[in-house]
Formats: structure tokens, sequence, C-alpha cells
């Protein structure tokens, strides 16, 4: 898993015809280098880039599959819109004239909030997405704004705005330095990482347990991760917070607490601690399935560490506790002095600083509601677990047009079924993506940008979440075809005819690559800082590998962004989470249902790439895990067909056995359900899979900010 290099079979081209590129895979958040070996317009080889700063020689199979990406003969490379006889190619202009007009035309008869709009995944990982994307959609002035936030990291963002005064102050386990990793629902051997830029997980690990450091996991499935940790703990899903509140209660109860530098700059600590303390540990360890004695050795190990970091994901939150999860991994990183401090959980340095620029956007959190249920704003965006609704639901403020960008919501998003039917009901849709899948099929017009290697790039998002600060410029490996636009080309094409159609002032905009040099320039390494380094755009192009700026340095206080340069540990909003989660464990009775969490596996990404037969190869990977005794306690054998169902739906998929699940909960993974008419392009029938999100809930929700409670789904498993 740790490295795959891709054979130089077709290399029949001599050596002098061989060039060698050198890049920043964008295909997940580990940013890994690689080094790509090229003949006339045909890739040779794809290898890790030995010299990456950061990457250490990591690669997965997903960056192979990077040729087929660009190969791709089903990936789209001129627009098409819809018509009576199926899709038809159009030229560019037509089509942007077309989009900039019926967009406009419903703006003019229903109001702004009647165009919404959808950012999937891929958008962070295209700095042209981030740089220009916005600056598009916001010449439609609209309340409905949604992307993948709500579907994953909101938590995050939100307690690192309260807490830290800035969404994306959010710590990082200084996994390269820690003694003690506490592990809440991530799987980095399969994912590479999260908030946490790691590449070479498996050899960071290994280095941690080599200098006698330890990794604890907890996760309702004994992952990959958990089976290289140096303990797994399994946990009931949705149930981190009884633990989290456990370790917190031990640790202040038995005086192992020492923040340390912190105490002068915490604000509401002694108030959060108080509440959690009133706690009744028997509840809270019989609430999450942990015996109070594992609790409390866990607790006097984390505090007894010299250097410790807990650090929680996917699985924590994407729960109904999301938000109340990541706030006491927080309070447990401060109590036990390890925020800010080596080998603890620290702030990145990035070269581009999306904190500390004139540019930046602290956060916001409900300045407005969504229109049928409420739900709040954060940072301009309403949780997409509302879109489906607001499409559907007749009144002032109707959703009527939808422009998505890069996501492929009805198979990433809650009730995905609803939302497909949602889509079907809209009086327009355009979708900027280069492949017809199951969202952008309802589109009247889709716009298919370059593909990744055709461009540039400079990492604006993950360089801020890395272990170690490094900064890194990929030149295009490609030239693009004639006639090609690249996705900021695209938005500003559109921005411009909306504007103007509009009657809105523009004022022109740098390029992607021009906004990255005046990043650097002023970033904490820029010329403008007047340090040593001078880093600019120039300077990144000369270091083809990347620079390496160093390990991570303590900051605090200086870099915290609320005023005073306090720590808020008191979230009004966390203190009342935390009595509402009180009175829960107050009636706390197992369900009869069985409990759906989900899964990512190395070989897939997120809902697309399924059509790489290079990386979807070996076994079907998408079937339903379930414990061997819940098997037999239902009356189900081992590979058969079973139905799924919960409140909004059903799916028939295979079950498989399997010892690595905690009895009563299932296990299925995300992306897949391509068997949606006419989209299973380039995608074998073994691979279509079933999708967990026509099983997943729009309305269960982390009740703080409205983000997708995608783990710990009840659903029943029958016979099919
Ligand atoms: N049940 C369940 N659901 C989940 C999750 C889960 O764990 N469980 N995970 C959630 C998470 S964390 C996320 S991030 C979301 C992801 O879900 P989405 O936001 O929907 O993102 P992707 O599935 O990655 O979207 C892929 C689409 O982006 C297009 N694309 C790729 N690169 C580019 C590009 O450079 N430009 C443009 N314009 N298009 C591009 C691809 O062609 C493809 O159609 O899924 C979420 N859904
Ligand atoms: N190969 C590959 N890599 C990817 C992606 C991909 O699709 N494929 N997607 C990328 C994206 S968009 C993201 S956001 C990251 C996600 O990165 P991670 O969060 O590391 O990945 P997941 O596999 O979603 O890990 C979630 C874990 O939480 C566990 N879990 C579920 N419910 C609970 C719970 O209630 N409590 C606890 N403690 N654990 C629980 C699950 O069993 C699972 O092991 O991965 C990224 N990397
Ligand atoms: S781990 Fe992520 S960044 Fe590294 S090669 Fe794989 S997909 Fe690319
Ligand atoms: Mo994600």
């Amino acid at each position: 898993m740790s490295t795959a290099t891709m054979p130089a079979d077709s290399a029949t081209a001599s050596n002098k015809d061989v060039r060698v590129h050198h890049r920043a895979c964008n295909l997940c958040e580990a940013i890994c280098g690689l080094e790509i070996r090229v003949a006339g317009g045909e890739i040779l080889s794809i290898r890790p880039d030995d010299a990456d700063p950061l990457s250490l020689g990591h690669i997965c199979p997903k960056a192979v599959a990077l040729k087929d990406l660009y190969e791709d003969g089903d990936r789209l490379r001129k627009p098409l819109r819809r018509t009576e006889s199926g899709w038809q190619e159009m030229a560019w202009d037509d089509a942007f004239d077309l989009v900039a007009d019926r967009l406009c035309s419903i703006v003019e008869q229903h109001g702004g909030d009647a165009v919404a709009n959808y950012l999937g995944n891929p958008t962070v990982h295209n700095y042209g997405g981030l740089t220009h994307g916005p600056r598009f959609l916001g010449t439609i002035k609209t309340k409905n704004r949604f992307s993948a936030t709500s579907v994953d990291q909101l938590p995050h963002q939100l307690l690192a705005y309260w807490m830290y005064g800035h969404q994306l102050l959010v710590p990082i386990a200084d996994i390269d330095r820690t003694d003690y990793l506490l592990v809440l629902g991530a799987n980095p051997m399969a994912s590479n990482g999260s908030l946490m830029t790691v590449p070479a997980f498996p050899k960071r690990l290994k280095a941690l347990q080599a200098r006698g450091g330890r990794m604890v996991v907890l996760d309702p499935r004994r992952s990959e991760t958990a089976e290289v940790a140096d303990e797994h703990l399994f946990i009931r899903p949705g149930t981190d917070a009884a633990f989290l509140a456990g370790l917190l209660k031990v640790i202040d109860n038995d005086n192992l607490g020492h923040p340390g530098k912190l105490a002068a700059m915490e604000d509401g600590l002694e108030v959060a601690l108080a509440d959690i303390g009133a706690l009744d540990l028997d509840k809270l360890a019989a609430h999450c399935g942990i015996k109070v004695e594992t609790i409390q050795r866990i607790a006097r190990e984390f505090a007894a560490a010299p250097r410790a970091a807990a650090y929680g994901r996917m699985g924590v939150s994407t729960q109904q506790h999301g938000t109340l999860c990541q706030w006491l991994i927080q309070l447990l990183n401060i109590v036990t002095g390890n925020l800010d401090r080596e080998g603890g959980a620290m702030f990145t340095r990035p070269a581009v600083d999306l904190v500390d620029n004139p540019t930046s956007r602290p956060g916001s959190f409900g300045r407005w509601k969504s229109r049928v249920r409420g739900l709040p704003e954060f940072g301009g965006e309403l949780p997409v677990a509302a879109l489906a609704e607001e499409v559907l639901t007749p009144g002032e403020g109707q959703v009527r047009a939808l422009i998505t960008v890069a996501g492929n919501p009805v198979l990433s998003t809650p009730n995905g079924t609803q939302l497909d039917r949602a889509l079907d009901s809209l009086a327009f849709m355009v979708a900027v993506d280069f492949y017809l899948n199951e969202t952008t099929r309802h589109a009247d017009v889709i716009l298919p940008p370059t593909c990744t290697l055709e461009h540039d790039h400079y990492d604006l998002i993950f360089h801020s979440f890395a272990v170690r600060n490094t900064a890194r410029y990929s030149e295009a490996l490609f030239e693009r075809p004639a006639d090609a636009r690249h996705d900021w080309e695209i938005f500003e094409a559109l921005g411009d005819r909306i504007a103007k159609r509009l009657g809105a002032k523009r004022a022109p905009h740098p390029r992607p690559d021009q906004v990255i040099d005046m990043g650097l320039r002023i970033g904490p390494y820029g010329g403008m800082k007047k340090h040593p380094l001078n880093l600019s755009l120039a300077a990144l192009k000369a270091a083809p590998h990347g620079v390496d700026l160093g390990a991570l340095e303590p900051c605090l206080p200086e870099r915290l962004a609320n005023p005073g340069k306090f720590i808020l540990c008191a979230p009004p909003e966390m203190i009342a989470a935390l009595a509402v989660f009180a009175s829960e464990l107050d009636d706390d009775k197992p369900g009869a249902a069985l409990s759906l969490i989900g899964r990512r596996h190395v070989r897939s990404n997120n809902s697309w790439m399924h059509n790489s037969q290079r990386l979807v190869k070996g076994p079907v990977r998408n079937h339903l895990l379930m414990h061997p005794d819940d098997l037999a306690a239902h009356g189900l054998a081992d590979g058969a067909m079973v139905r799924v169902a919960s409140r909004v739906g059903a799916v028939d998929v295979i079950v498989e056995a399997s010892d690595t699940m905690l009895p009563g909960v299932v296990s299925l993974p995300h992306g897949w359900g391509h068997d949606r008419s006419g989209t299973r392009i380039g995608i074998a029938e073994a691979h279509a899979g079933v999708s967990p999100n026509d099983l997943t809930d729009e309305l269960r929700l982390d009740a703080v900010s409205g983000n997708a409670a995608l783990n710990g789904v009840p659903v029943t498993v029958i016979a099919a």
C-alpha cells in the first residue's frame, strides 16, 4: 500500500525522447511528490518523487491511475447540451451564453436565492477553483450555497472559528515527534490522512513506534489503521463523546492536567471541565461500550506521555455529536498542555498563509438559516442535507436552478435518492465537470475543464494542514488541447457574462498563479516579511521537488485570531450541546436496529475513478461488512444478497462476513451506486456497487453544525 509504481511496460521510446516531470499529486490530501516519465504525449511511468520533502517516497495506486484519467476517452472535452435526442456538443461561447442567459432569467424572475450551487470535494484540490470559484459564484447573490464541507469537516472549521478565531486554524497532530497518538474515527492507512496532510503515514507510524511511541485507535471496525495500531478499542458508533468526556473527567479528577503555557491564554476551561466533571463515569462507559478501567488507563497514558496528540476525523465528524467530539478533542489536547507543543497538536505555517492574509475570511455562523428547516449558515454556506428540500418545497425563495462544480452530491450527500428526484425537477442545471455522472446527468449543460495534468498546481489548502511546513509548485505536464478551458477560465467567462447581464460591476482579477505569487511574497517566508528565503513563484519554479520549510513550530498566542488572543474553551453552543448529550445518557437504551457506518479503500476515490481498471482491479470492495454472529442471528449466509433498509430507503447488496466489525454494526463504503440509468460509463458491472447515501438520512445531523450524520445510521438487514 505504501509504494506503488507503474511499470514502464509501454517504454518503447528511446531514452532521449523521454521527459521527466515532477509534480505534486492532487487526488487526495497527502499531496505526494510524483515523478512522471513521458514520451511525446504518452505517460510511461508514474513513480514517487523521492526528493519531495514531505512525502518521503510515498505514493498510492491512485496516482498511477492518473494515466487512465488523462487518457480516458470517456472524459468530456467539449461542452455538452441536453437535447431531445440526447447530449450534443456545443461551442464554448455558445455554452457560456446559454448558461448565463438561463441563470440570469431565473434570477430576474425569482431572485438570487432561486439559484443554488454545490462545490464538490475536488474543488479544494484545484487551486484555480479556489482562487476563482467563489468569485464566480458571488456574481449571483444567493443564500443557497452548499458544498462537501457539510458532509465532511464542518465541525473542525466551526470549532476552529469559535475557539481559535479562524476556521482554518485547525491543529494538526505532530506525528513525527509525538509519543502517543490517539486516533478516533480515522483510517489514514486507507485515506492517506485527512485534515492532517500526512503522506507516508505507514512510514511515519513505524518511526513513531520505533521510538517507543504508541498509537491507540477507536473505531467500530478493526480498520487497516487499527490493524497496525498498538491498541484498538471497538467503540459503538456515535458514542465517542462519552469516551472523550470520560477521559477529560478522569484527567481533571485525578489532577493529571497540566496546560502549561496555555493556562495564560485559555478562557473558560474551568467552566467546560466543571460541566464534564458532573457526568457519571459509569454511564459514559456504558454508553460507548468501553470499560471504566480502560477509560481511566487511556486517560492516564495520554496525560503521562511527554508528547501526545488526539486526532479525530470522518468517523467523529460525520455523526450526530460531530462538533461535540471535535470540541472534546481540542480540550483534551489543551488540558494536557499538548496544544501548540512539539509532538502535540500544532498549527502548520504554510507559505501561502490563508489565516494571516488580507483576503482571509475567519468564518461566520448563523447569519442566515435555510428556508425550509432553519439550518444555520457557516462560512456563507448552508448544510447540504437541506439542498433537496429547498428544491422540492414550493414557496418564496424556492431553488429552481443549480450550479454544481466538481461534485456528485447524488452519491455523496444524505438521501441521494431524494436529491436525484429533486434535480429532475429543476428549471435549469449547469455542471462544471469532466464526467457524466449520477449528478451531472441531470444538467442542461456540462462544461468540462482541463484535467489535472493539463494545468499547473499549488496546493493552497493542504499545505496549510500538513505535518511539516513545505511548499511546492507544479507546472502543467501536458499542454492543454486547443479549445480547452481551465476551471478558473470557465468561472471567469461565466462570471463576466452574468455580471454584465445583471448590471453588476466586476473588477479584473489576477490569474491563479499571480494570486499564488502574491500570497507567497506576503506570506511568512516571503520577501515582504523580510524572510531570508524570499519565497515567490519564481523561487518555487526553481525548486521543482518542493521546498522544505521545517518542522511545525509553536506559534501561540501570536497566531490566535480571537480578540485578545485567547483560546475560547467554552463556546456557549458547546456547553448547551454537552447538556443535551448528558440528558441522552439518562435514557440510553440500545435499539434493535443495526448501525451503519462508512469506510474508504485505497483503491477508490470518493465517487469517481471507478472506471480505472488499474485502480479498482482485484476483489470487489463495496460489499456490506457484517460480523459473523450478526449474520447467524439474522439467518444470513456469507455472500448472500441482502436488503439493507433505513427510514429513507433500501439497497440490495452482497453481505460479507467480517470479524473486523463490532457486532451490531455494518459497514458500506460511499461513492458507489453507478447503476442509475445511463451513468455506468466504463465501469464494470461488478464495480457498480450501491450507495450508502440511499440509506443515510437527511434529517440525521450533528445538531450543532448541521453536518450530515453519515455514520451510525439505524438500518435493518434481511435476505433480499
Ligand atoms: N456515506 C458517506 N458519504 C460521504 C462520505 C462518507 O464518508 N460516507 N464522505 C463525504 C466526503 S468526506 C466528501 S469530501 C464527499 C465527496 O463528494 P463530492 O463532493 O461529490 O466529490 P467527489 O465524489 O470527489 O466528486 C467527484 C466529481 O468531481 C469531478 N472532478 C474531479 N476533478 C475535477 C476538477 O479538477 N474540476 C472539476 N470541475 N471537476 C472535477 C469528477 O469528475 C467527479 O465527477 O463525499 C461525502 N459523502
Ligand atoms: N483512497 C482514498 N483516500 C481518500 C478518500 C477516498 O475516497 N479514497 N477520500 C478523501 C476524503 S474526501 C476524506 S474526507 C478523507 C477521510 O479520511 P478518514 O477519515 O481517515 O477516512 P475514513 O475511511 O472515512 O475513516 C473513518 C473511520 O471512522 C470509522 N467510524 C465510523 N463511525 C465511527 C464512530 O462513530 N466513531 C469512531 N470512532 N469511528 C467511526 C470508520 O470505521 C472508519 O474507519 O479521506 C481522503 N482520502
Ligand atoms: S496518497 Fe493521495 S496524494 Fe499521495 S499518491 Fe495517493 S492519491 Fe496522490
Ligand atoms: Mo472529504
